[in-house]
């Protein structure tokens, strides 16, 4: 079982590239050498993107934050912050997170990571989705929340209910095992490359799971923790954003598998 593996040697025995968890050893003394992008897509977060940029760790050099037309200060903040603020008009996650790559096309890193505005995940963690990467176990780690630590409330029972829908679907249909669609992950950049990444919104990150199934990538979970935003939710705590994102992420699904018969 996946749990158990906390007990046991931390890299031994992993089934690569089916979505096994990986417990992160305690050191990995590559990590702070390492060339990595982030790339956290913001949509009115002006109270939280402070937090989330001051809380990455000094060896991050890049960060691109992409603002969809917030109307706050985000873009502001996130500049002061340090980081390279870039706006896209075209609404949507998936759209922030295309024109974040482009923004880095210019000097590509050799890893990127990729991270919510909101401060529910904790930016000192990506050290634990860099490991399995940097030892060589795997192109795409995706944070589990599930497998992590929540804090009560942080991922919505909707949500929770349909990362593990969207999971299970996922097992069944494509043969990979992941237990969250957790926006917190890390792909190397020519595996990137690969997945031609193109949904405008909800059905991103399912998307950069499906291919990376239907490409055979060596995929592993790491365990992430995961608090209460600081806030207003744009998607799973808003009754449109619930309905859209379950609706694209079981169609995504559906029509990836339609379309590999
Ligand atoms: N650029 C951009 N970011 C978005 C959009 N919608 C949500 N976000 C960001 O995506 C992340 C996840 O959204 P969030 O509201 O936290 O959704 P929740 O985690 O389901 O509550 C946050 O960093 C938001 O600021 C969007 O349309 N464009
Ligand atoms: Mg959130």
């Amino acid at each position: 079982m996946v749990r158990g593996r906390m007990d046991t040697d931390p890299q031994h025995d992993i089934d690569r590239g089916r979505g096994e968890v990986w417990w992160p050893a305690a050191q990995n003394p590559n990590i702070a050498a390492a060339d990595v992008g982030v790339i956290i897509p913001a949509l009115n977060e002006e109270r939280s993107i402070g937090l989330v940029l001051d809380a990455l760790p000094g060896f991050i050099e890049r960060v691109v934050v992409v603002d969809n037309g917030s109307d706050d200060a985000t873009a502001e903040v996130a500049k002061r912050h340090g980081a390279i603020v870039v706006s896209e008009p075209r609404k949507g996650y998936g759209s922030a997170c295309l024109t974040g790559i482009d923004t880095l096309a210019e000097d590509p890193p050799d890893i990127v990571t990729f991270l919510d505005g909101d401060f529910s995940d904790d930016p000192s963690e990506i050290d634990r989705l860099l490991a399995p990467i940097l030892a060589g176990d795997a192109e795409l780690v995706i944070g589990s929340r599930a497998v992590g630590a929540r804090q009560d409330g942080a991922l919505l029972p909707q949500a929770r209910f349909g990362n593990r829908l969207a999971c299970v679907l996922i097992e069944q249909l494509h043969g990979y095992r992941f237990t969250d669609l957790g926006p917190f992950r890390a792909i190397t950049w020519d595996t990137l490359q690969r997945l031609e990444m193109s949904d405008p919104d909800y059905g991103w990150t399912v998307e950069m799971q499906l291919k990376a199934a239907r490409l055979g990538i060596a995929s592993v979970e790491v365990p992430v923790s995961y608090t209460r935003r600081i806030g207003v939710s744009k998607v799973t705590g808003t009754v449109t954003g619930t309905v859209m994102a379950g609706y694209k992420i079981l169609w995504t699904i559906l029509r990836e598998y339609w379309s590999s018969d």
